[in-house]
């Protein structure tokens, strides 16, 4: 069983978050998400349109998502790595390099993004309509 994780905020859950998960899920047999609560979301100085509760059950309806648990803080995925015996950690090129020292313990993969959309301009979008 190849485990693959990765986090992310997901809010307004669109092809581009699909596309990655799609990705990240092939690499292996089951894909895990942290997901990060709306507290970490502050920290991070994200504001979302939808709170932790939706986000999950949106994430958990895609087909890709093998399972979501709740990402808090930024110094958690040693742990999660090593609890859910991933292979591979995976994220979006927009990290590239930030997770390398987790190199000891996990593949790390750095997947490109998908520039044509973004929850910011979706809001914008919406902001308009
Ligand atoms: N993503 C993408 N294409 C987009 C938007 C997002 O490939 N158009 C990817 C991001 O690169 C990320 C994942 O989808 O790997 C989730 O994106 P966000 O919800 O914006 O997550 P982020 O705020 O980057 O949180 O500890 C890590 C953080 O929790 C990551």
């Amino acid at each position: 069983m190849k485990t693959v994780i990765t986090y992310g905020t997901f809010d307004l859950l669109h092809h581009g978050h699909v596309r990655i998960l799609k990705r990240l899920r092939n690499m292996g047999d089951r894909l895990i998400v942290g997901l990060s609560t709306d507290e970490f979301n502050r920290e991070k100085g994200k504001k979302t349109i939808l709170p932790y509760d939706a986000r999950k059950e949106v994430l958990e309806a895609v087909r890709y998502v093998d399972g979501v648990f709740p990402e808090i803080s930024w110094d958690q995925k040693r742990d999660d790595i090593i609890r859910v015996r991933a292979a591979i950690l995976g994220m979006g090129h927009d990290w590239a390099g930030k997770f390398d020292e987790l190199e000891e313990i996990v593949e790390v993969r750095y997947i490109p993004r998908t520039e044509s959309v973004s929850t910011t301009e979706i809001k914008q979008a919406a902001a308009r309509y």
